[in-house]
């Protein structure tokens, strides 16, 4: 059996960081580099998996691959991402634990990738049969869908992922898939109306212009140029590599799989259709005679197309772009809107419409993927895959970053304390004691919740609420009370810096600095859609755009304000923390190894800080300041016996025993290992090597002697 010669294999690099002599940084990037050149991306520290991206397509992922690491141990082959959803699969079906696969790191790094390449491995070693082919296709077909309505092209990635995704896979007693559960998370749905330059909008809409037929645009009043609508981005409309028509019937065919029938397939192209008309509809000001401007539709015709493709009355949604109703104390009170408000109503509808209609495309999947009622009350066990936007430094940071960082800090704390208790965990089940070990590990508490606290007392404060007052409260509370970067966090605090520009503030992140530009933070916060538009929304003949606008309902008019969109996404974290917390941990560690989207560039100096912000130095640590190294017996002995005459060629009683026999007559120290109940721990890596070298002398004489042998017969 080939055990763990690929993690010590000098020409290619360690393989498992752990065993890496001496550990430093500089040696732990070496490593890295040195197994990247040669095309080995994934590294392991312990059972954590590093993941380069290669930036190309390697022949690693192929059936033979599979085959090769199906029902193999952890350790005995080369490392890759097949050995962890391998291992994590069979806890799952043979201990009964439930698992789920955190897949971190920054944007472009590779997780959705790696959340699909997890997924594909357990769908192709999982039970068939054609119920269980079914329900493995639509979980794997969930995935093009989403991506065309959640995924974007940025500066970073041509692939985006703009929201978060967590998928529970739900299986038999036998490991046989029953089908999952996806929860979303936060779409950035400012992109609808507006992308930073060299980017694009969300897929689905380069996707439907340029791979619908002739007859299908002509149904949704479209046009197959992009420069026709002000929604799209003209500047990175093409994207290299990218072929919008092949995957838009990709996408048409995955929903065809998924189970979406052509009727809700239809209603959900017109939508699309119908946010790229509204970004169409364009405002001038009227003067009135009291010397106000009022806001004018210029030309109709898109409000009309609209209008038609949403089964909505021209009427109605003219005249939500007019005016605005607010009722306070059962009054009615109408005001018109200038133009700068109109355009505003008019994003703010195009904004909502998106995610509410990408929300109900989750819904709807989670519809089709759910677990029968029946299956639903035998047992059953779970596999949770996390892929969440990564952690984002742009030059222009607004609330979108600030929520998508946030995010980034609660995973990044869950690391470290599950690793830690996870290191805990082993060593209590192997009866081994267990010693606590001070890494100087910075805990973070719930550092932006104070942020995010304040920014909802302050959308909340009668009043005039804008971004500078929220700013103001920010920078006042920080410079009076001493005690509030506690409130913030250990790591991660509040820059309070009299240099930033006015409009700005500083957070340090684990991850680095970050300069967030407070303009628009309460408007986003605040999510609030004037009622006169979801009245107008409730009101269409089209029953999927009703669906979305519930509130539109008069006989429902709610006067409580709906809960923020920071309330909402810290809650919706809070839950997911918990669930995950419920699991066994299984951890991919993506790193970026260059800024250009390129193969084979490693630039140091940026993998250098991902290694830092990921704390894989302090992984390193942990796992090393007990027992390195740890192996199960029946393996242990097997690959070992040759070095002692009473194990070899067989030993005949149980295999712990076994290897006390080996320790012993190899005089190895007793202090430098521990027998658990289970495993074998070895304290120092150069015990492992000294095992290693002698196995290799071993073999070594053991080929010259057959080779002398050889030659006597000749
Ligand atoms: V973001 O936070 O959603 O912006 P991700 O998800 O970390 O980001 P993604 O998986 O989308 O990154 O990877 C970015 C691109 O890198 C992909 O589109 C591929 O072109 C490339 N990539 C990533 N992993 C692999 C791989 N294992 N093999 C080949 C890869 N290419
Ligand atoms: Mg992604």
């Amino acid at each position: 059996m080939e055990v763990k010669t690929s993690l010590l294999d000098n020409m290619i690099g360690v393989g498992d960081m752990v065993l890496l002599e001496p550990l430093s940084e500089d040696s732990f990037l070496e490593n890295l580099k040195k197994r990247f050149d040669h095309n080995e991306i994934y590294t392991y520290i312990g059972s954590v998996v590093i993941s380069m991206n290669p930036y190309r397509s390697l022949p690693i992922f192929t059936p033979e691959k599979v085959e090769e690491y199906r029902n193999r141990n952890f350790y005995e082959l080369s490392p890759h991402i097949y050995a962890l959803a391998d291992e994590a699969y069979r806890s799952l079906r043979d201990q009964d634990k439930d698992q789920c696969i955190l897949i971190t790191g920054e944007s472009g790094a590779g997780k959705t990738e790696a959340s699909k390449l997890v997924m594909s491995y357990v769908a192709a070693v999982c039970g068939k049969g054609q119920e269980v082919n079914k329900v493995k296709e639509q979980l794997l077909q969930s995935n093009p869908v989403l991506e065309a309505f959640g995924n974007a092209k940025t500066v970073r990635n041509d692939n985006s992922s703009r929201f978060g995704k967590y998928m529970d896979i739900e299986f038999d007693f036998k490991g046989d898939p029953l089908g999952g559960v996806i929860s979303n998370y936060l779409l950035e749905k400012s992109r609808v109306v507006k992308q930073p330059r060299g980017e694009r909008n969300f897929h689905v809409f380069y996707q439907l212009l340029s791979g619908a037929s002739d007859d299908t645009l002509k149904k949704l009043k479209l046009h197959r140029d992009f420069s026709k609508y002000n929604y799209l981005s003209l500047d990175s409309a093409i994207v290299n590599g990218l072929d919008d028509a092949a995957n838009f019937r990709t996408v048409r065919n995955a929903m065809q799989i998924v189970g979406f029938m052509e009727d809700e397939v239809q209603s959900v192209l017109e939508l699309v259709a119908a946010v790229l008309k509204l970004g169409n509809i364009e405002f001038k000001p009227e003067s009135r005679c009291n010397g106000t401007d009022e806001s004018r539709i210029k030309d109709k015709n898109d409000l009309k197309e609209m209008c038609e493709l949403l089964g909505i009355e021209q009427s109605v949604l003219e005249r939500a772009f007019s005016y605005r109703t607010v009722e306070a104390k059962m009054e009615k009170v109408s005001t018109t809107l200038n133009v700068a408000q109109a355009y505003y109503a008019r994003d703010a509808l195009a904004k909502n419409l998106y995610s509410r209609l990408f929300s109900w495309l989750v819904t709807r999947i989670n519809e089709s993927i759910k677990v029968s009622d029946a299956q639903a009350k035998t047992r059953h066990k779970v596999m949770g895959v996390l892929d969440i936007y990564g952690f984002e430094i742009f030059e222009d940071n607004s609330f979108e970053q600030f929520i998508i960082n946030y995010c980034n800090e609660k995973l990044q704390q869950i690391f470290i304390e599950l690793t830690l208790h996870e290191e805990q965990e082993e060593y209590i089940r192997e009866g081994i004691e267990w010693t606590n070990i001070d890494m100087n590990l910075h805990l973070l508490s719930n550092n932006q919740n104070g942020i995010l606290a304040m920014l909802d007392e302050e959308c909340l404060r009668p009043g005039t609420v804008t971004d500078e007052t929220f700013l103001d409260k920010l920078n006042t509370i920080c410079a009076e009370h001493q005690h509030f970067e506690s409130r913030l966090s250990k790591n991660s605090k509040f820059l309070n810096d009299h240099s930033l520009p006015h409009n700005c503030f500083r957070i340090q992140h684990y991850a680095g600095k970050v300069l967030y530009r407070v303009e628009g933070f309460v408007d986003k916060n605040n999510d609030l859609l004037y009622r006169d538009l979801s009245q107008a929304m409730y009101k269409a003949n089209h029953s999927l755009i009703k669906q979305l606008f519930p509130e539109g309902n008069p006989s429902k008019v709610n006067l409580k304000r709906p809960p923020t969109a920071g309330f909402q996404f810290k809650a919706s974290v809070g839950t997911l923390m918990k669930n995950l917390q419920t699991k066994n941990p299984n951890y991919i560690r993506c790193i970026k190894p260059n800024d250009k989207k390129a193969s084979h560039i490693f630039t140091e100096s940026l993998v250098r800080h991902q290694v830092r912000y990921l704390g894989l130095m302090e992984n390193v640590r942990v796992r090393r300041a007990g027992y390195a190294f740890r192996q199960a017996y029946e393996p242990c002995l097997e690959r070992y016996k040759m070095l002692c005459k009473r194990t070899w060629p067989h030993w005949r009683g149980p295999e712990r025993e076994g290897v006390e026999v080996l320790m012993t007559d190899l005089q190895v120290p007793a202090d430098e290992f521990s027998y658990g109940r289970s495993k074998i721990f070895i304290r120092n890596p150069r015990t492992l090597f000294f095992l290693e070298e002698r196995r290799r002398q071993c073999l070594h004489d053991l080929a010259s002697l057959i080779q002398k042998i050889y030659r006597g017969w000749k």
